[in-house]
């Protein structure tokens, strides 16, 4: 029997524009992270059915997809951002049933989802290609295309939004996408599809099989016939999704993670600062690419950063999703487990603070208490590596030049923040930290889908969101006619 959040069938796949049996007919079970319960079967997509929605996309390149021009497409993309919108309520339970997220953060995964797809649905028809001045004779010029078919292999923890980010730009560019989303959570790339049907996107277009990564996700980056790749995740998936696609010969957009640091100086906004500073921690329980899970403090305002962290996060709830406390529960208890690992290795850290799980919790419930530690060693393990969950460090500094050492010391360069009054240091920060995006006097600039966002080193490489996001899922063909 269905859930009563969930409208669609979740034990198929959305192959060529229709639902269909798993050819490998295994299902997998969705657990509720808010209490262990099972929620529904979804199918185990096996290497077959992973051919066939290639095969799809392939036709839908060839038939009424890949015939519409740009203004056609971005038509689609604003009816689907609408359908989206007109659904929130429907898709904030959905993701907050299936990846535990308090529902008012889940709202706002829905807003983003739509917004994506409004933002490359109106863009799309303003991308173009170049005409060349070249030899006398010759007229030159480039065409923006489509790769083709692309593969979106997507983690648990941002279904909508990553779906907005990636497939969203895929689709606005013309290529006809097959999306994996993860196995811990896929109910709204299931409903994305049951509403793509109901505005009538050509069959194909978007096509979803869900099952094992090992499984679905490695057929689906290995498969010749996909010509882009786009993966968020983790990084030892991340290289493996590189070499498989390295085999065919096609790019990939990798998004990995980080151990992002928020930089704060002696003549920072305390005030302004304080929410950005514990909120980009703790959102989604921190299993956030781009959480912030580092924070540098000059030693002129260490004590009054800690007891003002301390205090916030002694206020901490954390609870079942649909409560919609700070916190919810993590994914899963595999997820837990990796966390309260790092935990073990604490000992020798200072414990500023914690929040609390709420009493009545369930004890299914895969939940951790937010916590916060001090630590003058920026290389101690918790301070290095991303753990994805509730945990922040504070690390002291004793001038600039030390925070850009510390900033800049992990494998990951995700995202950066500095926290200063002062014009010239913010410019010549935003320079010298090693990150794909600086935020000067904020953490995330609010989400804005028009900037472009992806990382370097461990992080990954590739732009998604933005006008970026466009280049990156298209191709530039030249054109050079000799008519003398
Ligand atoms: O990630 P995986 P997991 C990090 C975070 C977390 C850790 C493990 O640190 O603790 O990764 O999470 C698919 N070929 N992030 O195990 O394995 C898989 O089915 C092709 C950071 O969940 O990377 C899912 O769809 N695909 C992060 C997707 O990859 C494969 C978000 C992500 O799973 C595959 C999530 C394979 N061999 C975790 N194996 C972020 N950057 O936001 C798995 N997959």
């Amino acid at each position: 029997m269905h859930h009563p959040d969930i409208w669609f069938e979740t034990d198929k796949c959305f192959i060529g524009g229709t639902w269909c049996q798993s050819q490998g007919e295994k299902t997998i079970e969705l657990i509720n992270p808010s209490d262990g319960s099972p929620i529904c079967p979804i199918a185990q997509g096996s290497k077959a059915d992973i051919d066939d929605a290639v095969a799809a996309a392939h036709s839908a390149l060839d038939g009424d997809w890949g015939k519409l021009t740009a203004p056609e497409r971005g038509r689609f993309l604003f009816k689907l951002g609408a359908i989206v919108l007109e659904n929130t309520e429907k898709l904030a339970r959905l993701e907050a049933l299936d990846v535990g997220k308090p529902l008012s953060q889940a709202r706002a995964d829905v807003v983003a989802l739509s917004r994506y797809l409004e933002f490359y649905g109106g863009a799309v028809d303003k991308i173009h290609g170049a005409t060349i001045p070249y030899l006398d004779g010759y007229t030159v010029y480039t065409l923006r295309e489509p790769h083709g078919v692309t593969g979106h292999i997507i983690p648990w923890n941002y279904p909508m939004q990553i779906i907005g980010r990636s497939v969203g730009a895929a689709l606005a560019m013309g290529n006809a996408c097959v999306l994996k989303p993860a196995e811990e959570a896929c109910l709204t790339a299931l409903a994305f599809a049951d509403l793509a049907k109901q505005i009538g996107l050509p069959g194909g277009a978007l096509n979803v099989v869900t099952g094992r990564g090992d499984e679905a996700g490695a057929a689906l980056s290995s498969n010749k016939g996909v010509h882009h790749i786009s993966f968020t995740g983790s990084v030892a998936t991340g290289r493996l999704i590189q070499s498989a696609a390295a085999q065919n010969v096609v790019p990939v957009t990798l998004e990995l993670g980080g151990k992002s640091p928020q930089l704060v100086f002696e003549d920072a906004d305390l005030d302004a600062a304080l929410p950005f500073l514990v909120n980009a921690g703790i959102q989604n329980a921190g299993q956030t690419c781009s959480a912030s899970s580092r924070i540098l403090v000059h030693q002129s305002r260490y004590d009054e950063v800690v007891s003002k962290m301390a205090k916030r996060y002694k206020s901490l709830n954390v609870g079942p999703a649909m409560d919609d406390l700070d916190l919810g529960p993590l994914i899963s208890q595999r997820q837990k487990s990796i966390v309260e690992e790092f935990l073990q290795k604490a000992d020798d850290l200072e414990t500023i603070a914690s929040g609390s799980i709420v009493e009545g919790a369930p004890e299914g419930g895969s939940y951790v208490a937010p916590k916060l530690f001090a630590s003058t060693s920026p290389d101690h393990e918790l301070a290095q590596k991303e753990i994805f969950g509730p945990v922040q460090i504070i690390i002291p500094f004793k001038d600039e030049e030390e925070a850009v050492l510390i900033a800049n010391g992990t494998d990951y360069g995700l995202v950066s923040s500095v926290w200063s009054e002062n014009g010239a240091r913010q410019m010549r920060l935003a320079k010298r930290l090693r990150s794909g995006q600086v935020f000067l006097n904020n953490y995330g600039a609010g989400g804005g889908v028009e900037l472009p966002f992806g990382g370097t080193g461990l992080s990954g490489h590739g732009r998604e969101k933005g006008f970026e996001a466009l280049y990156g899922f298209s191709t530039l063909k030249t054109v050079a006619a000799r008519h003398g």
